[in-house]
């Protein structure tokens, strides 16, 4: 059973984008919701699971879920497309931005880049700038539901302006760092940002 959540202001955000920007080059629209992920899908007790901001910030902290729900909420309307080729147009998905769980953390001036921790292993890199991007979210919900494991529940990060293998599921916490370090994919071949529009899928010299 699910403890009912009093209602809260909840921020609405919309990717607003012509539809002539809607589906970046090289990428079909499905609209069907596949899962891709390497490896297993972890299982995570919410009652030991922890949200970590570490690393090059001034308040290092360890959030519990409690905490992490009592946090401001906010909804995002936007695309995701994979590396793969599909896009899934128009997904809300509500959680806590990710420049609210930044501000928590007051990275320090010369954090310029994060690594985002999964449970179970997996990492994706960012700059700190592609986290404080207004439909940047840690969402625990997608489309009015609570977020099923196999899409990352309890929580993932979205990141619309990304190629979606930046939005890491069942995320544990993210570190700020001040060199630029590569995660999962980008060690095996993935570029290090992965902006759809410029087709950054794979590193400059494998293109
Ligand atoms: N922890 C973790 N996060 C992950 C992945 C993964 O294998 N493990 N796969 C990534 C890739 S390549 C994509 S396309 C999206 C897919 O999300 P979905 O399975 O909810 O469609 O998750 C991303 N986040
Ligand atoms: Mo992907």
């Amino acid at each position: 059973m699910s403890t009912p959540r009093a209602p809260r202001p909840t921020k609405i955000i919309r990717q607003e984008l012509p539809p002539h920007l809607k589906v970046p080059p090289g990428q079909f629209v499905t609209t069907k919701f596949p899962v891709l992920t390497y490896g297993p899908t972890p299982r995570i007790d919410l009652s030991r699971w922890r949200f970590r901001l570490f690393g090059l910030v001034e308040r290092e902290q360890e959030l519990t879920w409690e905490e992490f729900q009592a946090l401001p909420r906010a909804v995002v309307t936007a695309d995701f497309h994979c590396v793969t080729q599909w896009s899934r147009l128009d997904n809300t998905w509500e959680g806590v931005l990710a420049r609210t769980l930044v501000e928590l953390a007051r990275p320090k001036p010369e954090a310029r880049f994060v690594m985002v921790h999964c449970y179970g292993g997996y990492t994706t890199n960012l700059l700190l700038e592609d986290l404080l991007a207004e439909t940047t979210i840690f969402a625990d919900h997608h489309d009015g539901k609570p977020l099923p494991p196999e899409h990352g529940g309890p929580l993932r990060l979205v990141v619309p302006h990304l190629y979606a293998w930046k939005s890491a599921k069942w995320v544990s916490g993210m570190e700020f760092l001040d060199q630029e370090e590569p995660g999962f994919w980008e060690l095996r071949g993935y570029h290090m940002r992965g902006d759809p529009w410029q087709e950054e899928r794979f590193w400059p010299e494998l293109g």
